[in-house]
């Protein structure tokens, strides 16, 4: 493959060349979330010169205020992929129900999940922030509307998954389960252009990622595996450094190019933490297993852990392999030090 301004749309119709029996509908589906992409990417980058900073006043479905960001963030997206015949349902984090295509629009075969702006609480304070999508092939019959079933299929089910970080440049990542692409957006011609191919993720890191205020309410075997992390390499420790942005998708994509391990586990409060199953942790672990690391909930493989709800809480440690399989010895109490 010639990389010369190898754009994301070329790379789509490349990697379609490759299943004679592509319809390009898959193409079509990337090529209008990089659309919605672009469109938040501009609005994030104009954030500060609008009077779209502060809360729209309504709020999500975990009852925390939306950002204006949030609302346009999740229109773009849900306008941008409503129209193109790709899909035949969508869910969103900013939504209760599943988004069903309306009646007068042409259905496809394919759903998609996303958090349209992850991060929110980080927006007016102009630290990166970011989209993540995951894409499954429906399995109830083509003629009808899309159906729970089509979106409760488990994470090893995707079809494709990716991100998009709103950052000191916009950046889409993304894996169809043959390696993960990264392309940057050029906004001279306001395309993505490949900047980082086939990225493999470092199998050990010097980087671990929790919000460690969190700590005293941690079950023991997150509390040991942490003091361990950060004790000195000369007292057999793990030597880490602490690394957190508090944007999922920023302390992801930087774990995934340095190397490191990122946790949100559960605790007595929440024991299935905060993040989000079908929308933040599976296409994320997609990603990463690609990549060549590792995704758990401290036991189970998060591909395989069953989806019973649309907005079903997940504890979620990923990252570089050996760094996620040691962190897993400590919470399963196989290590104590
Ligand atoms: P905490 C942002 O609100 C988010 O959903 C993720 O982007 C981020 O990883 C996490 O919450 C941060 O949560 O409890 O550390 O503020």
């Amino acid at each position: 493959m010639n990389s010369f301004m190898m754009t994301l749309n070329r790379h789509l119709v490349e990697q379609e060349r490759l299943y004679p029996q592509a319809t390009g509908a898959f193409t079509s589906l990337l090529s209008d979330i990089a659309l919605a992409a672009k469109v938040i990417s501009h609005q994030v980058n104009k954030a500060g010169l609008l009077d779209i900073l502060g809360l729209a006043g309504s709020r999500n479905v975990f009852g925390e205020e939306q950002q204006k960001l949030d609302v346009f963030a999740n229109e773009a997206m849900i306008r941008s992929l409503r129209f193109g015949g790709t899909l035949c349902a969508m869910v969103s984090e900013e939504d209760e129900e599943l988004i069903p295509i309306p009646d007068e629009f042409p259905r496809g075969k394919y759903v998609c999940c996303f958090d349209p702006l992850d991060g929110s609480s980080n927006i007016d304070v102009n630290v990166s922030i970011g989209t993540i999508f995951s894409i499954y092939r429906r399995i109830t019959p083509e003629d009808a509307p899309g159906k729970l079933e089509d979106i409760l299929q488990p994470g090893y089910s995707q079809l494709c998954a990716g991100y998009v970080v709103y950052g000191s440049s916009t950046m889409l990542v993304y894996t169809t389960g043959a390696g993960v692409h990264g392309f940057t957006l050029d906004p001279t011609y306001g395309s993505f252009v490949l900047s980082h191919p086939k990225i493999k993720t470092p199998s050990k890191g010097k980087i671990y990622s929790a919000n460690e205020s969190n700590y005293d309410d941690w079950e023991p075997g997150v509390q040991n595996y942490i003091r361990w992390a950060k004790k000195s390499t000369s007292a057999n420790g793990g030597g880490m450094n602490s690394r957190y942005i508090g944007s999922l998708v920023a302390d992801f994509h930087r774990n995934l190019l340095k190397g490191g391990v990122f946790l949100y586990p559960g605790d007595h409060t929440n024991p299935q933490g905060k993040l989000r199953l079908l929308y933040e942790a599976n296409p994320l672990a997609f990603i990463v297993e690609q990549a060549g690391g590792k995704a758990t909930d401290g036991r189970r493989r998060i591909l395989d852990i069953p989806p019973d709800n649309l907005h079903q809480h997940t504890p979620l440690i990923l990252g570089s392999k050996d760094d996620v399989e040691t962190a897993m010895e400590f919470i399963q109490g196989k290590r104590k030090s």
